[in-house]
């Protein structure tokens, strides 16, 4: 099934020097930019999108880091992408992530783990709309 997944590069992966690095990632793995850009974001912004997540201890911290500087946020198309973008994230704790995934090769950290993919149809739908409400 072709599906659409909202992804972020989060602001360490700008920091870090690495959005070439992991957009070379999804595009040699035959995904298709369907829009991106480059922008920075708000709390409320922030709010919105972990919507989930706003209670959890683990928040605050998270919020202050989406919120450090800026990030991009991009749609890619492909078969299964939402499945496919977590397998190449990996898992979210860059410390246990398997080697081979962006996580796993990239990051040493629960938080700072450089990219955000959507979790499931619903979701992607949701945060497509968020970010990118003009695209349709
Ligand atoms: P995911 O990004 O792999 O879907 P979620 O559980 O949805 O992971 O958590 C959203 C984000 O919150 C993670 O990507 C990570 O940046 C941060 N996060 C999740 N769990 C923790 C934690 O236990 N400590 C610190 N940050 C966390
Ligand atoms: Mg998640």
């Amino acid at each position: 099934m072709i599906q659409r997944t909202l992804v972020l590069l989060k602001p360490d992966t700008v920091r870090r020097g690495l959005i070439g690095e992991i957009l070379g990632r999804y595009e040699a793995k035959g995904l298709t930019l369907v829009a991106m850009d480059l922008r920075a974001i708000d709390e409320a912004q922030a709010d919105a999108h972990y919507a989930e997540h706003v209670e959890r201890d683990f928040y605050p911290p998270l919020r202050a880091f989406v919120t450090s500087g800026p990030l991009v946020a991009m749609v890619l198309e492909g078969d299964e992408a939402i499945e496919v973008v977590r397998a190449v994230n990996g898992a979210t704790d860059g410390r246990v992530a398997a080697p081979g995934s962006v996580r796993g090769d990239l990051s040493l950290s629960n938080r700072e783990n450089l990219v955000h993919g959507s979790d499931s149809v619903q979701s992607a739908a949701r945060e497509i709309d968020l970010w990118f409400p003009d695209l349709t």
